[in-house]
């Protein structure tokens, strides 16, 4: 039998990165384009898990199939953890940024609130938590964590959100000039993925009873 999920994000960035694993481990992965009438989804939890798992119920309720969601950020220690699970909003109420996208204006307010830091103190890490939901409520979910450092000055093209500004702490590669591959392999969602599909199977077993 065909196994159906839905991947329940909008950010196109996050599809391009899980589409091909989960195609992959034999799920065909439908997108909420499908589901125009389901809206934003209210994201009001305050931590990544309690919100990876809003999104999850919220889907798998409305579409009757598993879905699969994703809630990640950035934590700065220079800045006491933020902007942590508030990083797709985090320059929105800031004005005069010049960046034309969201993304861009993000990484222009980390840059100004880190001038002056030194490199040692720029510290930071991406935090995922992934989760997977079936339309009884029974969900499953999974953490990946990647440290880094946040640079001065946006490099590369590839990726998106602050992938520009994260530097690897393992060997000074920058994320937006990784191929999607090689950020795939260490970054907190490639991680949170490879610890969710460990459960995969016995959880798709429950789910079919
Ligand atoms: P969905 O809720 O529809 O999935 P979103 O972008 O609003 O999309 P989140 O609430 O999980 O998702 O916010 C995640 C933000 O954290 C994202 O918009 C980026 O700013 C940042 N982020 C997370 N993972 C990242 C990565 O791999 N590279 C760069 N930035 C990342």
């Amino acid at each position: 039998m065909e196994k159906i999920i839905v991947l329940a994000t909008r950010n196109a960035g996050k599809i391009a990165e899980l589409e091909k694993t989960l195609s992959e481990y034999g799920l065909s992965v439908r997108g909420l384009d499908a589901y125009p009438e389901l809206g934003d989804i209210v994201e009001d939890g305050d931590t990544f898990e309690a919100n990876s798992l809003i999104k999850a119920r919220t889907v798998a309720e409305h579409t009757g199939l598993v879905a699969v969601a994703d809630d990640s950020g950035l934590e700065v220690d220079a800045l006491d953890k933020a902007p942590g699970v508030y990083s797709a909003r985090y320059s929105d109420n800031t004005p005069n940024l010049k960046g034309e996208t969201r993304d861009k204006r993000n990484n222009e307010k980390m840059l100004m609130e880190l001038e002056g830091i030194p490199h040692e103190k720029r510290t930071a890490r991406f935090r995922c938590v992934m989760s997977a939901c079936a339309p009884s409520g029974k969900c499953i979910t999974a953490s990946g964590a990647w440290e880094g450092f946040i640079g001065t000055e946006e490099v590369g093209d590839n990726g998106f959100g602050y992938d520009p500004l994260f530097i690897d702490a393992t060997d000074g590669s920058v994320s937006a000039l990784l191929t999607r591959e090689e950020k795939n392999k260490r970054s907190h969602r490639g991680n949170a993925l490879a610890a969710l599909l460990t459960q995969w199977d016995s959880f798709w077993s429950d789910v079919e009873k």
